[in-house]
């Protein structure tokens, strides 16, 4: 459990009182983050020298820059445990609901949020008919923006909980105190369940809700859709299309008007000059997150950007006859262009989110790993070493350096890419083909301790990439396999490989 406080003096003791009944069954800690100038600190430091599932960080004045979108940041990076759950400290979110976004979890959701907006639930609790329509609109605005939202009817709440290896790697900006948002925002495959909040109303004190966290709010939603490549896509691509229509009717005008080309001719300059800027934006800004993917997805976009010219040049040339003038042809035929494109391109690369995935074979889920991280063989080991399963099937042994990264793993749990070292004799030629090897701990909720290893021996080496990929394909099936696998250990902020990397 991670709670910010700040002067909550008159409710933390019946917080921690209803946490510990409602999560009897449960092994928990509690990191209260507090910016308290009460007797907040006085009462955690008691409770925390009596009960050693209670901690907590007092900041002192002058330390606590951000408020609380920094302080339930720090919260989640002091926190322990497999799962993590963010929730207020003023007793509006019940602890008695915690054991309802547990079971949430079980049934296989990542991500589950306390709404307060789906059928069910109530924002009785929000002080005012102002702050609930600032609630509303500001809900209403996060999930027009970003798809990744709307996975959730209350993409802003405050008490959820989730997978802390869902947070590997995020960088949460202090702007954002909406954490859920940024979550949801960062993690587009995972899989998000609601279960409806009574939100209550403040125990005792004072909310800290005001006017400047209005304009915060609005910098978060900014950050999100500059810094996280492929967020916001459908609005991107509108603003991108937009500037490729100025481009494409200025060019239009000035070949066929200004110089007086034949109207054709001014078309396809404008069209391929237009056409390679929508591009080059695209792939920026758009697409910026499918880069991985580049030349599939050129050649995709091409396909469909030429089929969309097609219709649009079509357009252009059945109203070249009439007495319109040339630039309304030209914008009847982009936007005729535009659409099609539209329609055609953002079914490429659309940010899916999963859907409870079936039962996979741990076969398959090896298959699909190696191919997404570019793997050419991949095998689960047991404690001993011994293989599990391995694709493609066959004879299939551990070399001493296997052997050792293995025994590495386990001793740090942490995942690692190992690349074997280059020749130092003077013969050693570029042309070699390297032998990597990635080994990533696994968490078996059925079974002893199981790691999964990829090798590779090709003239390219693993990349951290490579890792993220098959860290977050596993993320995503494992938990449907047969041993139920997920990915333990975070991944490192930087990978530090055992033996020397090239
Ligand atoms: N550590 C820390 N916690 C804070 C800070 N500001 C608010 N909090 C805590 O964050 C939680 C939510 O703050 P509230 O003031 O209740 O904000 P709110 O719930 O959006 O507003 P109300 O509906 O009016 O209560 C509470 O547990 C606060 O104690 C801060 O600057 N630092
Ligand atoms: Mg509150």
């Amino acid at each position: 459990m991670v709670v910010p406080t700040r002067n909550e003096a008159g409710n933390v003791p019946l917080l921690l009182q209803r946490l510990r009944t409602s999560l009897a069954e449960i092994s928990f800690e509690v990191v209260f983050v507090d910016d308290s100038d009460d007797e907040t600190p006085h009462l955690l430091r008691a409770t925390a020298a009596k009960d050693g599932r209670v901690r907590f960080v007092h900041r002192r004045p002058g330390h606590r820059d951000g408020g609380l979108s920094t302080a339930v940041v720090l919260g989640l990076s002091l926190a322990h445990g497999r799962l993590v759950c963010v929730m207020d400290g003023d007793l509006q979110h019940p602890p008695e609901a915690i054991p309802e976004l547990l079971n949430a979890e079980r049934a296989g959701a990542d991500v589950v949020v306390a709404s307060r907006y789906m059928t069910g639930g109530s924002r009785q609790g929000l002080s005012g008919g102002i702050r609930r329509l600032v609630s509303r609109g500001a809900t209403m605005v996060a999930r027009t923006l970003f798809a990744e939202a709307r996975s959730s009817t209350d993409p802003l709440a405050g008490f959820f909980l989730c997978r802390a290896d869902l947070l590997t790697g995020l960088e949460f900006r202090p702007v954002g105190f909406k954490i859920l948002l940024e979550l949801l925002v960062c993690s587009e495959t995972a899989k998000v369940v609601d279960v409806p909040l009574q939100f209550q109303a403040r125990g005792a004190g004072e909310s800290k809700a005001s006017a400047a966290q209005g304009w915060l709010y609005v910098r978060h939603l900014w950050s999100l859709v500059r810094d996280v490549p492929g967020s916001a896509r459908r609005w991107k691509f509108a603003v991108v299309g937009a500037s490729g229509l100025v481009i494409f009717l200025g060019l239009l005008e000035l070949g066929g008007v200004v110089l007086r080309w034949p109207a054709i001719a001014a078309w396809g300059v404008a069209f391929v000059a237009s056409l390679a800027w929508n591009f080059t934006l695209n792939l920026r800004l758009t697409f910026a997150d499918a880069r991985r993917e580049r030349y599939p997805l050129l050649r995709r976009y091409v396909a469909s950007a030429l089929t969309a010219g097609g219709a649009q040049l079509l357009v252009f040339l059945g109203l070249l006859g009439t007495s319109l003038p040339l630039v309304i042809d030209g914008i009847l035929g982009a936007l005729v262009g535009m659409a099609a494109n539209a329609a055609l391109s953002l079914q490429l690369v659309r940010r899916r989110r999963r859907s409870l995935p079936g039962p996979v074979g741990l076969e398959p889920l090896l298959a699909r790993i190696s191919r997404v991280s570019g793997a050419e063989r991949a095998a689960v080991l047991d404690a001993e070493l011994k293989s599990v399963a391995v694709v493609p099937e066959g004879d299939y042994r551990l070399d001493s350096a296997a052997r050792n990264l293995c025994r590495r793993v386990d001793a740090t749990g942490v995942p690692l890419v190992w690349t074997q070292p280059a020749s130092a004799r003077p013969q050693a030629r570029a042309s070699v083909e390297l032998i990597s090897m990635m080994v990533l701990p696994l968490e078996a909720r059925t079974g002893p301790s199981l790691k999964l290893i990829l090798h590779r021996h090709n003239r390219t080496a693993f990349t951290a990439a490579d890792l993220e990929a098959a860290m977050r394909q596993l993320r995503r099936l494992g938990r449907g396999t047969s041993s139920d696998l997920s990915p333990t250990g975070r991944v490192p902020e930087s990978l530090v490989p055992a033996g020397r990397a090239r």
